[in-house]
């Protein structure tokens, strides 16, 4: 039996699949770093699957040359892969089997913000039964900002499903330019006409906030903004002034600089919005993506055990 410690978010996520992996004993462990590093000791595991939170030291000395870091997801900002690689330590992600949950996350947040669907649910029940007047997707333009695979899975459902006209966004073109009507390298010739932008973009130093007090000013007025990407992509105190000034009309939001979210220094509390809709990142939480990542992290760590990280879908 190969022992993979995996952090506790994540074991709960897909607790049948751990359970029952055959050739592995998986034993949820709590997700902080300190603790983390001193369950894979005690448990004498070289391999981890871990979630989103961001590891910078103990983790690195605790899992042996050989051992395998396994993100239960795609985003890897919070892989230090530097300290992995300088420890012999293979890193590895998902990619690919949580596209179409995130792609249904955002859309999904498109849809609860442009018609209050949150607020309406809180009134319906009560006293106040006061029909909220939204907006239509169909005929509006979104535009996309990172056009990989969840981008374009999000432009293929708001073009085919909802009617919407998609504009894309991005360093350099993708393969499959049919979703979108428009391809555009510039964000103010790309977003400046578009109803909703929904950011699909990796957590890297060159994207740390993107979505900036300038950018949202180039924006369309009354656009909506939607990030189920990474919160370091976009500057919240920017986003709360821009909503508060009436420069966009609004924002869905999955994804949050820190998660838990807590306002940043300035206390501007996103929470205190109404036009803003928050979840507490659960773009991937599906039963079915749940799953998927969790085979996905377990086939990885067994090629690692095989011999055959050219198989894996190393990071770093
Ligand atoms: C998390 C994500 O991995 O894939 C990503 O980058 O942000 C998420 O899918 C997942 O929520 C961890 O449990």
């Amino acid at each position: 039996m190969t022992v993979v410690v995996v952090t506790e978010p994540e074991f709960a996520k897909a607790a049948a699949v751990f359970r029952k992996a055959e050739g592995f004993e998986c034993i949820p462990v709590p997700a902080e770093e300190a603790a983390l590093a001193q369950r894979i000791r005690e448990t004498g595991a070289r391999h981890a699957i871990i979630g989103v939170v961001k590891y910078s030291g103990p983790l690195y000395d605790a899992i042996p040359a050989g051992g395998v870091i396994a993100r239960f997801g795609v985003g890897h900002d919070g892989v230090d892969k530097a300290a992995a690689r300088a420890r012999g330590i293979l890193c590895c992600n998902t990619p690919g089997v949580l596209d179409a949950s995130v792609a249904e996350c955002a859309v999904g947040l498109m849809l609860a913000v442009a018609r209050n669907l949150a607020a309406c649910a809180l009134d319906a029940p009560g006293a106040a039964w006061a029909p909220r007047v939204g907006v239509e997707l169909a005929g509006k333009t979104l535009t996309v900002i990172g056009c990989g695979s969840i981008g374009g899975r999000v432009a293929r459902v708001a073009r085919h499903g909802l009617g919407m006209r998609v504009v894309g966004f991005g360093r350099s073109r993708p393969a499959d330019l049919e979703p979108y009507a428009e391809f555009s390298s510039d964000f103010a010739a790309a977003a400046g006409q578009a109803d909703f932008v929904s950011v699909h973009i990796p957590d890297t130093a060159a994207n740390r906030d993107f979505i900036s007090r300038e950018r949202l000013g180039l924006m369309k007025k009354g656009a909506i903004l939607i990030n189920t990407a990474r919160g370091g992509v976009v500057d919240e105190d920017a986003v709360f002034d821009a909503i508060t000034a009436g420069t966009i009309a609004g924002a869905g939001l999955d994804v949050f600089k820190q998660e838990p979210y807590r306002p940043q220094p300035s206390g501007k509390d996103l929470r205190t919005l109404p036009q803003v809709l928050m979840t507490p990142h659960i773009g991937s939480s599906t039963r079915e993506a749940c799953e998927r990542m969790a085979l996905a992290a377990l086939r990885n760590i067994g090629h690692a055990i095989a011999g055959r990280s050219g198989e894996m879908n190393l990071i770093g």
